[in-house]
C-alpha cells in the first residue's frame, strides 16, 4: 500500500496520528466527465474508454454493476488487477493491454508525470486523450447511467429525476456511514474512533433495516443508484467486515430485511458474475498486513445468496 508525491511512489500505510487515529480517505484526483455532447472533451465512443478494477473493491465493484446492466461490456473494456495490494500497491497479473504496465501507479503517472496522491481504483482511462479521465465511482456511474444511451440504446435509469433528491439524501447518509463506516472501523487505530464508526455504522444499519421492512428499495419501488452503492458495501460484509474490520455487533444475515434486500440484489440478472469472493476475500486478508499480519485467509463463513429472497410482496 502506498501513494505517489511527485510522481514517484512511496510505500506507505495511512496516516492516522495526525487524525487522532481516524481514518480519513482522500477525494479522488481526477475529475473530468463524459458527456453526450459535441462540444465535450471526453465523448461517448465504443471501444474509447478502459477501465481498471479490483474486483475486491466495493468502489469498483459499483462501477462494474453499471457497466453490466448499462450494456456497456462491448463498448468499455476492462482490466482486473491482482486481489493482493502490497508494497507497489495495485498490480497487474499480467501487463495490462495499453502500455504493457504491471503496476496500477504506472496507469497514474502515464496520465500526469508529477501526479501526487493515493493510486484508487475504479480508473477510467481515455485511449484518445491518453489520460485518466476519472477514478471517482460516484461519478463514473453517473457516466455509465446515461452518457452512452445513444450509442447502447439502453435506458435503463438509475438516477431518475423525479428520485433524485431522494437517492442524493441516501448516499449522503449511507457514504460516511456505512460504505465508508466500515473503512472507519477497520482502519480506525485508536479505540475511540473505532467505536465512534462502529456506532454511527449499527445506528445506519438498523435505521435502513427498519426503512426496508416497508420498503422495497431505498428510494420505494425501483432500483435505483443508491441501492447499488449500498449493495456492494453490504454483500463484503459478513464475508469481510464482520472480522476482518471488527464490524461485529451483527452480520447481515441478522437482519432480515437487509439481508433478503441484498439477496434480491445480487440476484438481479448479471450482478453475481461481477462478485467474486475469491478476490473479496483475499484483498483484504492478505494485503492489510497491518490488520492482520499472519496473511491467513479465513475459509467462511458459509453465504447463502442463493435462496429466495422473499421480498416480492413489498
Ligand atoms: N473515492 C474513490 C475511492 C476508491 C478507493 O479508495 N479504492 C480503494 C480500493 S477498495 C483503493 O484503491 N485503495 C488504495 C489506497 O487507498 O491506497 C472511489 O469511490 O472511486
Amino acid at each position: 500500500m502506498g501513494k505517489l508525491v511527485d510522481g514517484v511512489w512511496h510505500d506507505v500505510w495511512y496516516d492516522t496520528k495526525s487524525s487522532n487515529g481516524k481514518f480519513v480517505r482522500e477525494d479522488a484526483g481526477f475529475r473530468d466527465w463524459i458527456e453526450d455532447d459535441a462540444s465535450a472533451q471526453f465523448q461517448p465512443e465504443s471501444g474509447r474508454y478502459h477501465l481498471y478494477v479490483s474486483l475486491a473493491c466495493p468502489w469498483a465493484h459499483r462501477t462494474l454493476i453499471f457497466r453490466k446492466l448499462k450494456g456497456l461490456e462491448p463498448h468499455i473494456d476492462v482490466t482486473v488487477v491482482c486481489p493482493d495490494m502490497l508494497s507497489e500497491g495495485w498490480q497487474m497479473g499480467l501487463p495490462e493491454p495499453l502500455f504493457g504496465h504491471t503496476r496500477l501507479h504506472q496507469i497514474y503517472t502515464q496520465s500526469k508525470p508529477d501526479y501526487s496522491g493515493r493510486v484508487t481504483v475504479p480508473v477510467l482511462w481515455d485511449k484518445k486523450h491518453n489520460t485518466i479521465v476519472s477514478n471517482e465511482s460516484s461519478e463514473i456511474i453517473r457516466m455509465f447511467n446515461s452518457a452512452f444511451n445513444g450509442l447502447t440504446g439502453n435506458d435503463l435509469d438509475f438516477y431518475p429525476q423525479h428520485l433524485a433528491e431522494t437517492i442524493d439524501q441516501w448516499n449522503d447518509f449511507i457514504y460516511p456511514n456505512v460504505n465508508n463506516g466500515v473503512y472507519r472501523c477497520g482502519f480506525a487505530t485508536t479505540q475511540e474512533a473505532y467505536e465512534q464508526a462502529y456506532e454511527q455504522l449499527f445506528a445506519a444499519l438498523d435505521k435502513l433495516e427498519s426503512h426496508l421492512a416497508t420498503q422495497r428499495y431505498l428510494a420505494g419501488k425501483q432500483i435505483t443508484e443508491a441501492d447499488w452503492r449500498l449493495f456492494t458495501t453490504l454483500i463484503r460484509f459478513d464475508a469481510v467486515y464482520v472480522g476482518h474490520f471488527k464490524c461485529n455487533k451483527k452480520r447481515i444475515v441478522d437482519y432480515p430485511n437487509l439481508n433478503g434486500y441484498m439477496k434480491e440484489l445480487y440476484q438481479v440478472p448479471g450482478v453475481k458474475e461481477t462478485t467474486d469472493f475469491y478476490h473479496i476475500k483475499r484483498h483484504y486478508y492478505f494485503s492489510h498486513t497491518g490488520i492482520n499480519p499472519t496473511q491467513v485467509v479465513p475459509k467462511g463463513p458459509d453465504l447463502d445468496l442463493d435462496s429466495p429472497h422473499g421480498r416480492e410482496a413489498l
